[in-house]
C-alpha cells in the first residue's frame, strides 16, 4: 500500500444489486464475499476495518429506452455515490462489494469527484467484456455493460448524473485488461476513445506480468491514484464459477493474483470495486472466496 494508504482504514460498502444484469442472484455477492472472511483478513493485515454494510436498491422504478431498470440502478448509485464520497472524506479507503458491475457508475463517480482538486485518477478495469456501450449501442439494454464508458464521459451521461456535476476520467489514463468479449460497436467506440486495452491475446504474448506493469504506468503515473474495478468474470470459470456472464477461457486466479498483487506493490491504489459474484450460480462459495482473496492481495497480503 502507499503512504497514503498504509494508515487508511477501510470502509466496506456492499451493494446488493442485480438490476444491472440479466442474470439474477449477484445481489447476494456481498454478504458471499464477506462469509468468505473478508473482515478478519483484512484486520490481520493491520487496517481498522469499518463494515457500512449494504445498499438495498428500490424495489421499483422505471426503464428508459435500452436502459432497462434505470430508476433503480440511478437510485442505487446515487446513494453508493453519497457512501463513498464520505468515506473518502473520512480519509478512508472505500473497498466496494458488488453487485452487478453498474455501480461502478457511482464508485468511480465519487472518487473521480473528491480528488477533482488534486488531478485525475486512473483506472485500471479488469473484466472479460468492455462495459463501454452507451444507451445507442447496447444490444442487451443491461446497464452493467455500460459504466466504464459513463465514467470517461462517453455516456450514458444520466448514468453518472447525481447532481454534482460529474468528473469524468479522462481515458489516457484508463485501461482494459483481460477482454475477450466485445461488442463490435463498443469496440468501435473505446477505440474512438483512445482507451487502452490489453486483450487476453496480449496477455498471452506478452504475459501478465508485462501488461500490468505498462497497465499500472498508462493509470498511475502523472495521476492521484488508480482506481481497480475488478469483474470476476474475467478469470476462467473453472476457478470462477459463480458469476452471471461467464466467458470460456478467461486469465486464470494465478495471473489475477499477480495483476492485483502488482496493483497493491504500485503504492497507487485508492479505491476498489469488486464485482460480479453470484452465489446461486457459484460452486460452495469458491467465487466469493476467491474474490476475498484479490481483495486482501490487492490490499497489501504477502505470504512471504
Ligand atoms: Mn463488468
Amino acid at each position: 500500500m502507499s503512504e497514503l494508504n498504509k494508515t487508511a482504514d477501510i470502509d466496506i460498502i456492499g451493494v446488493q444489486i442485480d438490476f444491472g444484469a440479466a442474470q439474477k442472484g449477484v445481489a447476494m455477492g456481498p454478504l458471499s464475499i464477506r462469509y468468505a472472511g473478508l473482515r478478519p483478513s483484512l484486520k490481520q493485515l493491520g487496517y481498522a476495518v469499518r463494515d457500512k454494510g449494504d445498499i438495498i436498491p428500490p424495489d421499483d422504478g422505471m426503464s428508459l429506452r435500452n436502459m432497462i431498470r434505470f430508476e433503480q440502478v440511478n437510485a442505487t448509485n446515487r446513494q453508493l455515490y453519497e457512501a463513498v464520497s464520505e468515506t473518502l472524506s473520512e480519509g478512508h479507503f472505500p473497498l466496494v462489494l458488488g453487485g452487478d458491475h453498474s455501480i461502478a457508475a457511482g464508485s468511480v463517480s465519487a472518487v473521480a469527484k473528491h480528488y477533482e482538486k488534486q488531478g485525475e485518477i486512473g483506472i485500471i478495469w479488469i473484466d472479460a467484456h468492455g462495459d463501454w456501450n452507451d444507451d445507442k449501442s447496447t444490444v442487451s439494454g443491461n446497464m452493467h455493460g455500460m459504466p466504464y464508458s459513463a465514467v470517461c464521459g462517453w455516456g450514458p451521461s444520466s448514468m453518472v448524473d447525481f447532481g454534482q456535476e460529474p468528473h469524468y476520467v479522462p481515458t489516457a489514463h484508463c485501461v482494459q485488461v483481460g477482454g475477450h468479449d466485445f461488442d463490435r460497436a463498443e469496440a468501435e467506440r473505446m477505440k474512438k476513445a483512445g482507451m487502452h486495452v490489453f486483450t487476453m491475446n496480449e496477455i498471452d504474448t506478452r504475459g501478465m506480468h508485462d501488461v500490468m506493469e505498462e497497465a499500472i504506468r498508462i493509470a498511475g503515473e502523472g495521476t492521484v491514484g488508480i482506481h481497480l474495478s475488478f469483474d470476476v468474470d474475467a478469470i476462467t470459470p473453472e476457478y470462477a464459477p459463480g458469476t452471471g456472464t461467464p466467458v470460456p477461457n478467461g486469465i486464470t486466479a494465478r495471473e489475477a493474483f499477480l495483476a492485483v498483487e502488482m496493483i497493491a506493490d504500485s503504492g497507487k491504489l485508492i479505491s476498489m470495486d469488486l464485482v460480479e459474484v453470484n452465489p446461486i450460480l457459484d460452486e460452495r462459495n469458491k467465487t466469493g472466496i476467491l474474490a476475498s482473496e484479490l481483495i486482501q492481495l490487492a490490499l497489501g497480503k504477502k505470504v512471504y
